[in-house]
């Protein structure tokens, strides 16, 4: 019996431009329901964590945007996402800004000996305040996730860390902030930068990350921010860079990692309708899903 639960996580806080809080009804309207329907026995969509309108805080001591409120929405997001894998469904989260991820994780990996996390992003999200060059917390989850950076971020869940280093593939790099780069070195994660990709091909890329995963881990976590994906494609993100992802390879990505059946939750972040041309990155988002969740062409 497959399962499939959605849950919505229309967080904004993590960054400084509005409209990514409307992630997931964007997804939704570009047909999520429809898209996914034949692939499961059931989906049943749980709405949305409520956020609000809160005031934009800066934490004093750390220069934090919205630290404790972050930390706050991500606890209730992660309460969700640990019942619906307790009830033996497949959590997939929409955002929303990245800083979800810290709350998606911390409710996934309780599960899981060795949650291995697949982080498909042009960023790192590699960074700490110290690091930081913005103070946003969108840049920061996968550290927060590894248990660097603020205690309020790195406890969401009440547990730290949430996963090992050896356990991350990075795939679709090309913006790293220098602290991150020496993370990356000193921690040993393995990244797939653009360079990789054109050098390799997304099929090795992907094949080489299925391999190392399937090794070391007893789950893997899908963690999809959209501008890791070209602009031409996915126009409709906050921070786009240049030279990404192809919408061709990304959907080749997902067939095979749905032939290897290795994802076990999956977040789709970083959607921003104002930003985007007639939902265009939204409706990519869910045609990706497709392919995740084993759609074929034939
Ligand atoms: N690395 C930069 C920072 O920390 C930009 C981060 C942009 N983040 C995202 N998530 N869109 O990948 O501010
Ligand atoms: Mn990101
Ligand atoms: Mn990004
Ligand atoms: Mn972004």
């Amino acid at each position: 019996m497959k399962k499939l639960s959605i849950i919505g996580m229309p967080m904004d806080l993590g960054q400084m431009r509005r409209g990514v809080d409307m992630g997931p009804s964007a997804i939704r309207y570009a047909g999520i329901n429809e898209r996914l329907v034949r692939l499961f026995h059931s989906i049943e969509d749980m709405g949305d964590i409520t956020i609000g309108r809160p005031e934009v805080t800066i934490d004093k001591e750390s220069n934090l945007r919205n630290l404790e409120l972050i930390a706050e929405k991500s606890e209730l997001l992660a309460n969700v996402v640990n019942k619906i894998v307790e009830s033996g469904s497949f959590p997939l989260v929409l955002g929303g800004d990245h800083s979800i991820a810290i709350g998606t994780l911390a409710g996934v990996s309780r599960h899981y000996q060795n949650i291995g996390v697949i982080w498909y992003d042009a960023h790192g999200d590699l960074n700490t305040a110290e690091t930081s060059p913005s103070g946003n917390i969108h840049g920061m989850p996968l550290a927060a996730s590894l248990g660097l950076g603020h205690k309020l971020l790195t406890n969401v869940g009440g547990y730290c860390p949430k996963v090992k280093p050896e356990n991350i593939v990075i795939i679709g790099a090309r913006a790293l902030d220098e602290g991150e780069k020496i993370l990356i070195k000193n921690k040993g994660i393995k990244v797939y930068t653009m360079h990789e990709i054109d050098r390799l091909g997304m099929t090795k890329v992907i094949e080489e990350a299925i391999g190392y995963l399937k090794e070391r881990t007893d789950g893997v976590h899908l963690s999809l921010d959209l501008d890791s994906l070209d602009p031409h494609d996915a126009p409709g993100v906050g921070t786009p860079v240049t030279g990404g992802i192809s919408y061709r390879e990304s959907h080749l990505a997902m067939e095979m990692l749905a032939e290897a059946s290795i994802i076990t939750s999956a977040e789709f972040v970083e959607v921003n309708p104002i930003l985007d041309e007639r939902n265009k990155t939204a409706a990519l988002a869910v045609a990706l899903m497709g392919s995740l969740f084993g759609e074929k062409l034939l």
